[in-house]
């Protein structure tokens, strides 16, 4: 019996997730371009996947816990359990607009195109907020679509707001702060939650020793 835990291939959550795993006392070969690994002194298997589709992975149980971005978790609205916060790939999904344009409240996005790889969140904000918006879908280099007169706004991830700075936008509302999680499958066999307790008391464990 093993544990199996899905985590991003390559990209920001990938070495700090490895680091965790490790911090862990968890042993695992990274071999480059391998779709999956062991552990030698855990019984844990690791997946290496786009984070988009850790979400659907973790749900339909071909992986049983995950770790990725809440603000994926969020988007992609899956039945999933979040068992722990792992402190690091914080950043926040923001309303952007550009520099040059006067900005008061939302109510100023009212009418307007808004570009965006989180239709799923923005959609949800909009209505809370009561705006109407034309949501533009674009799956990269979100932030220059102002530029090129695809959208008025933008709606992104932003960590230290740089790439805004360079696009010539200003952050304006901050949506949602989010971090990477470790979530899991809400059906495990009691077998697998105890490796699960097991997983969870070395990640609180090295947590408290960096506080
Ligand atoms: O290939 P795969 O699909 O797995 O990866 P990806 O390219 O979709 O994701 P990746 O590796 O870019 O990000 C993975 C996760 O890291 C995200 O889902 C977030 O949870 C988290 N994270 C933390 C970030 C950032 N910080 C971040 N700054 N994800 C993206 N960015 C981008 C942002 O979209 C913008 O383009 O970085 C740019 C802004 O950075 P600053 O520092 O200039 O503000
Ligand atoms: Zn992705």
């Amino acid at each position: 019996m093993k544990l199996r835990i899905a985590i991003q291939k390559s990209g920001r959550l990938h070495d700090d997730s490895i680091k965790l795993l490790k911090e862990c006392g968890i042993d695992i070969n990274n071999g480059v371009n391998k779709l999956k690994t062991e552990a030698s002194n855990f019984p844990l298997e690791v997946f290496f996947l786009r984070d988009d589709d850790i979400p659907q992975y973790v749900e339909d149980g071909v992986a049983d816990i995950g770790i990725v971005g809440e603000n994926v978790v969020l988007e992609k609205n899956r039945p999933l359990r979040t068992v722990e916060k792992l402190g690091f790939g914080k950043c926040r999904l923001a309303m952007a607009v550009p520099r040059s344009m006067t900005y008061n409240s939302i109510q100023d996005l009212d009418g307007q195109r808004i570009a965006t790889s989180y239709p799923v969140i923005l959609g949800d904000y909009l209505k809370k907020m009561n705006i109407t918006a034309e949501i533009h879908e674009i799956s990269g280099s979100v932030e220059i679509a102002p530029g090129i007169g695809l959208a008025d706004a933008i709606c992104d991830l932003v960590s230290s707001g740089s790439t805004l700075f360079m696009n010539g936008l200003k952050e304006v509302e901050t949506i949602l702060r989010s971090e990477a999680i470790l979530v899991a499958n809400n059906s495990l066999t009691p077998e697998q939650e105890q490796l699960l307790g097991k997983l969870i008391f070395r990640i609180q464990a090295v947590k408290k020793a960096k506080n």
